[in-house]
């Protein structure tokens, strides 16, 4: 009989960590996971599972989280020998690229050394087990379209080049000392679990705030990049398959079709029937130093070699992500009765969200 598999995910309270969370559960592997010490909840993303799985039950549980840091070596060092994973995904980071021009000392402590200590521990400690680094397709930065595995790096962040490090660190210790690491360099995924300051959400969520009239406008920057956005849902599976070859590799994970931001502010707003010229403001506070222009990926290994294909491309993922947000504001606000079966699709919401636009534009 096959042994039943642990795994370990750091940042499992992200994006990324919840849907791969789920995943390994639905495959009977065992999920352990860490998380930060904050003031504030940030364990939301994985609070369905927090209950399902009991939150304090240990060794038996298919769910476990321990607190740790990727910053805190030790603590590092005592989760690897307390679970002794078989499969470590390292998706903890200071994930947003903004935000990385502010912080970029800690941004590189977290994202850079934050995966040499990991790769390091196992070293040292012999562990038998294989390790996926979230590596970035912000990596390659002004390298122009289309990105795959044999593309030059040229990194406009100080999160970008912090990847870059841990993408090579990962690449070092594989080559050096035979440890099972691999990269998947995931251009960029999205769902209504999304951050909410990250563009995509930023808009839809601007939207169904300005649909129940908490807000009047959405305030952004840059909207002439481009980017290749699949969802996130999907782009774990890879994660997963990346981790079951016999042999470590780096795959491109994308979904082979850019739009710019521009295009999906003018998709979302007229999926509800409104211009989102009407409700803009262009901030410099949201213009970064540096920008990546372009992003396209080409994952024809990852075809190939994984047999992955995403289903999910840019307008559904703006109908799903916007539908999911219209749902949540108005369950917040009353406005529709929240509906406790969960019957209702997101076509629904959308459908409330154009009733809502028309009122809208009779007060305008
Ligand atoms: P996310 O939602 O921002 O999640 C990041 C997670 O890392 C959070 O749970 C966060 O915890 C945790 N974390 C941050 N600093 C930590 C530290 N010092 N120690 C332990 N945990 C820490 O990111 P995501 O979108 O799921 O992305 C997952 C990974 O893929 C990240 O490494 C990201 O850089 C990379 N990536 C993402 C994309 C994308 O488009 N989403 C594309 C390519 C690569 P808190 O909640 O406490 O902050
Ligand atoms: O949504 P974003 O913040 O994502 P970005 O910078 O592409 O990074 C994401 O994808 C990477 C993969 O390529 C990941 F590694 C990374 O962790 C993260 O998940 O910004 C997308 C674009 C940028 O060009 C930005 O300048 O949207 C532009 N933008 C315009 N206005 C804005 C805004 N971005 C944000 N976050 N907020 C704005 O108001």
């Amino acid at each position: 009989m096959k042994k039943q598999k642990t795994a370990l995910i750091t940042g499992i309270g992200g994006q990324d960590g919840s849907y791969l969370t789920e995943l390994l559960l639905s495959k009977g592997t065992k999920v352990r996971g860490i998380v930060r010490r904050s003031s504030n909840h940030n364990t939301d993303r994985i609070y369905h599972l927090m209950k399902k799985y009991g939150e304090k039950k240990y060794k038996d549980s298919l769910f476990y989280l321990q607190y740790a840091d990727l910053t805190d070596a030790s603590s590092i060092r005592s989760i690897l020998d307390e679970f002794q994973p078989d499969e470590i995904y390292n998706l903890a980071a200071q994930s947003h690229v903004g935000v990385s021009f502010n912080n970029p000392i800690s941004t590189f402590d977290i994202n850079a050394l934050g995966s040499l200590r990991i790769l390091d521990a196992i070293r040292e400690m012999k562990l038998n087990c294989k390790y996926y680094q979230a590596s970035s397709s912000e990596m390659f930065g002004s390298s122009p379209p289309p990105q795959n595995e044999n593309t030059p790096f040229m990194p406009q962040s100080p999160y970008g080049v912090s990847k870059v490090a841990a993408y090579n660190t990962t690449r070092m210790y594989r080559n050096a000392y035979g440890i099972f690491a691999s990269n998947g360099i995931l251009f960029n995924h999205e769902s209504p679990r999304r951050g909410i300051n990250f563009v995509t959400r930023k808009i839809t969520l601007g939207i169904a705030k300005i649909l129940i009239g908490e807000e009047k406008i959405i305030t952004l920057g840059n909207l002439d990049a481009k980017r290749d956005w699949g969802f996130s849902k999907e782009y774990v599976e890879a994660i997963w398959k990346i981790l079951q070859l016999p042999n470590p590799d780096d795959f491109v994970i994308a979904t082979e079709e850019t739009h710019s931001i521009r295009d999906f502010l003018r998709e979302a707003f007229l999926l509800v029937g409104l211009n989102y010229k009407d409700f803009l403001i262009i901030s410099d506070q949201y213009i970064r130093p540096a920008d990546v222009p372009a992003l396209l990926g080409d994952s024809t290994k990852a075809r190939k070699v994984l047999d992955w294909r995403p289903k999910v491309k840019f307008k559904k993922l703006i109908h799903m992500m916007l539908a999911a947000d219209i749902k949540i504001k108005f369950e917040e606000s009353g406005i529709v009765p929240v509906d406790p079966q969960n019957r209702n699709s997101d076509d629904f919401y959308i459908e409330k969200g154009i009733e809502l636009a028309q009122k809208l534009k009779k007060h305008q």
